[in-house]
């Protein structure tokens, strides 16, 4: 993914907003997923519930194929949205947050790798979760600064990315980051 994090992306617009991520009427909505694609907690969790079984049964055959071994960190691979609004779910694999080892190359690459997915289907908005940020504990002004700069940099035909973020701290967090008032 080095290649594509260099230049700074002009046509792109970046907004944020406080919000639930199922709801958003984007091409493609990412999910903060684990390596098995199989569901959990959290913003998974939610877009399993809300999106219906297509999403499980789509994740059961890329299982089945191409990840029999499960989705690594750092990558990224489109489903079906089922039921929500979006047309496509991008599923990602955060980093665990570690204060001894810096992970933030791997969260960086779950933006990268979104984005990639998202130009091969084609999807030019998408909505993305803090990543890494809930049950993987990533400090989120570390993830905020981590996010936006790879979004930014990214070479994609993405025109529009908006974090959507759960609660009102993770939401100023990145509104400040992003320099949105
Ligand atoms: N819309 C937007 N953001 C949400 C929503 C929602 N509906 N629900 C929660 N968040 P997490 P992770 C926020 O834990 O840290 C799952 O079990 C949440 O408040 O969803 O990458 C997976 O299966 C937090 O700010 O993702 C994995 O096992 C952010 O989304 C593991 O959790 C990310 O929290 C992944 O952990």
């Amino acid at each position: 993914w080095n290649s594509r994090y260099g230049a700074e992306n002009t046509t792109m617009r970046i907004t944020a907003t406080q919000g639930d991520i199922t709801e958003q009427r984007v091409d493609a909505v990412v999910n903060a997923a684990n390596s098995s694609l199989l569901g959990g907690g959290g913003v998974d969790g939610a877009i399993h519930r809300r999106g219906g079984r297509e999403i499980l049964e789509a994740c059961k055959q890329l299982r089945a194929s191409e990840h029999t071994d499960g989705l690594p960190v750092g990558h990224a691979v489109a489903t079906t949205a089922g039921e929500l609004p979006a047309r496509w779910v991008i599923h990602t694999v955060g980093p665990t947050y570690s204060a001894s080892w810096d992970r933030s190359d791997l969260l960086a690459s779950c933006y990268l790798e979104s984005l990639r997915v998202a130009d091969s289907l084609p999807a030019t908005s998408v909505a993305f979760p803090a990543v890494s940020t809930g049950v993987y504990r990533y400090p989120v002004d570390q993830a905020a600064r981590v996010a936006i700069r790879a979004v930014r940099e990214a070479d994609t035909g993405v025109e529009l990315v908006r974090f959507v973020l759960f609660d009102e701290q993770t939401y100023r967090t990145f509104a400040t980051e992003l320099g949105q008032h």
